[in-house]
């Protein structure tokens, strides 16, 4: 029986992903090392594999310090934590999970929009501290269905948002590099702050990238304006946070509700102190069913490829 290739965990999993996976690999846990650059030292010139979280990745320092690298596992479907150009030179595999997460992200991103747009987070406050009783009705908040909204960014994800939107009535218009073929039924705008301009609810939806840092910045956020609410699902570095927290505070932009955060999952305390903002723990794939889906994916990636088959997801 051949050993048990030796791995990288950047961060944890869930118990039914663990045991699986120490069953199969020597498993190196690097979030639990003290001294992560002394465990990189150590056992780095023996690592074959790095199974990461979709949020943590690998960067270049990490890839550098495990010289038999062949193939990076990552637990999610953005990829932006990994360091491609690194692995590209070294001709390192990357995998991802797509797919198995498409439609839990999606209803969180639908759930954020009405839980903010109707004041549920107050409203339950209001039920609970007896102010139902003493003060009497809730004050009134805004309606959905029928409005108009913005997909930023129109692929797996940005599509299931947009899907379920229709339920709503809403008129569904979208950005993206170019005009996709599967949505002759919503409304192409090329321009993000044209597209804000045109929303009541704009979703952000994108695969983060050097290219889309910051794509929400000062004039989308302007154009999205006091009466609109953004609502990210994607990566932080989509948005100027600068700019959005900013504009929430003066209100040149009416709400917000999001997932993730720079430096998540510590905040910029800013926006603790903010009520038209709606804060998530970036969970919109924290789906029993889906993390198990995910958690397979990850293994079944790293088992094709140390079993010398087509990987099923790869990125790279
Ligand atoms: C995380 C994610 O992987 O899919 C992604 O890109 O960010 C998430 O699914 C998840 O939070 C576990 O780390």
């Amino acid at each position: 029986k051949m050993d048990k290739p030796p791995i990288l965990q950047i961060g944890p999993y869930p118990q039914w992903d663990q045991e699986p996976l120490d069953a199969t690999f020597q498993v190196h846990r690097y979030f639990e090392a003290a001294d992560k650059e002394k465990l990189l030292a150590e056992v780095g010139p023996s690592i074959r594999a790095i199974a990461t979280r979709g949020e943590l990745g690998a960067n270049r320092a990490v890839i550098e310090a495990c010289p038999k690298l062949e193939v990076i596992s990552v637990y999610g479907v953005g990829f932006d934590a990994v360091d491609l150009q690194a692995c590209r030179e070294r001709g390192i595999r990357v995998t991802n999970t797509p797919d198995v997460l498409t439609n839990d992200v999606a209803d969180l991103g639908i759930a954020m929009m009405l839980c903010q747009s109707r004041g549920m987070i107050g409203a339950e406050t209001w039920v609970r501290d007896g102010s139902w009783a003493q003060k009497g009705l809730y004050p009134l908040k805004r309606r959905v269905w029928g409005r108009r909204a913005g997909v930023l960014g129109l692929g797996r994800i940005g599509f299931e948002v947009a899907k379920r939107l229709k339920g709503f009535d809403m008129q569904i218009a979208y950005s993206d590099v170019e005009a996709k073929p599967y949505a002759s039924d919503m409304t192409f705008v090329a321009d993000p702050v044209e597209l804000a301009k045109q929303s009541d609810f704009l979703f952000v939806t994108l695969a983060a990238s050097a290219a889309t840092r910051h794509i929400v910045g000062h004039k989308v956020i302007e154009a999205l304006g006091p009466e609109g609410m953004l609502i990210n699902i994607s990566r932080a570095s989509n948005i100027d946070e600068e700019a959005l927290l900013g504009a929430l505070e003066t209100g040149k932009l009416g709400s917000a509700a999001l997932d993730v955060f720079e430096g998540e999952p510590k905040l910029n305390p800013r926006f603790l102190a903010l009520d038209n903002v709606l804060l998530q723990p970036h969970h919109a794939s924290g789906t029993i069913e889906t993390r198990k889906a995910m958690g397979q994916l990850v293994r079944d990636n790293l088992t094709a490829h140390f079993a010398g088959q087509a990987l099923p997801t790869p990125v790279l």
